[in-house]
């Protein structure tokens, strides 16, 4: 992909009050992004009025029965754009110069899908960049979530569904530690117990995607690593 390529931000969106508008800013910051679209479904705050007063364009589903990954493919279907930047609501310190970074390599065709990771700090990081990558900041060409079967588009797992179609056709992926950002955690949002819960459930869902239980290969992270660029 090249200069020309329209490139749209995608957030989903649930109860992000907190922390939209400043991810909002930083996403209509980008200077490869034309728009920002928020998708909220079922948010109990006003995230989706604090979204459209800090410039973006706002999508609501209505309804409890939602995810993050149907928000995505609502944003994904209400552009036209050749590719999506996707950035999360609940990061905390994100700002345009991250996301112009995360989207670089995928610009100068240096890679087909882009990510930034949380700081961890100097010891983790290293650790972090080379791990199976979960981060929901994101550049991939608009075929590659649409390769993505609907079936298969559930919850938190949409993140190793795009992995899988990047990776599996041995194509190349580029990371980056996105400096200083971090994010509000589910224990920051729902408290302890049910942050505790959801947590867990959240990774028993990413598990039961892999083998034996899932259709998802273990190879596909080999393939990851075969294709991966560390960007410093
Ligand atoms: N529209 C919409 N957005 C959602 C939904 N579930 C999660 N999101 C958003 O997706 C993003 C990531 O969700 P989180 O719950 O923070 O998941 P995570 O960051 O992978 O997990 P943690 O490490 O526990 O924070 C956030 O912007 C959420 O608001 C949903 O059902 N609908
Ligand atoms: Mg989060």
């Amino acid at each position: 992909m090249g200069d020309g390529t329209v490139i749209d931000v995608v957030i989903p969106a649930r109860n992000e009050a907190a922390t939209v508008v400043a991810n909002v800013a930083a996403a209509r910051g980008c200077r490869f992004s034309r728009q920002v679209v928020v998708v909220d479904d079922g948010s109990s705050d006003d995230t989706a009025e604090r979204a459209g007063a800090a410039g973006a364009r706002v999508l609501r589903r209505h309804g409890p029965s939602g995810s993050k990954a149907l928000a995505m493919a609502a944003g994904v279907a209400a552009t036209d754009a050749q590719a999506i930047l996707f950035v999360d609501a609940d990061c905390t310190g994100l700002t345009a110069d991250h996301l112009d970074d995360i989207c670089k390599p995928f610009v100068e065709g240096r890679a087909t899908m882009s990510i930034g990771m949380f700081d961890y700090g100097r010891f983790w990081n290293p650790v972090v960049l080379r791990c199976p990558p979960l981060s929901g900041e994101r550049i991939v060409p608009r075929w590659v979530f649409e390769a993505v079967p609907p079936d298969k588009l559930a919850g938190y797992t949409i993140e190793i569904r795009l992995n899988e179609v990047v990776c599996e056709r041995r194509l190349t992926t580029s990371v980056r530690t996105m400096a200083g950002v971090q994010h509000r955690t589910k224990r920051d949002k729902l408290g302890a117990r049910d942050g505790f819960l959801q947590t867990w459930s959240m990774y028993k869902a990413l598990f039961s995607q892999m083998r034996p239980v899932g259709d998802i290969r273990w190879r596909t992270y080999w393939f990851y690593l075969r294709g991966l660029t560390i960007e410093e």
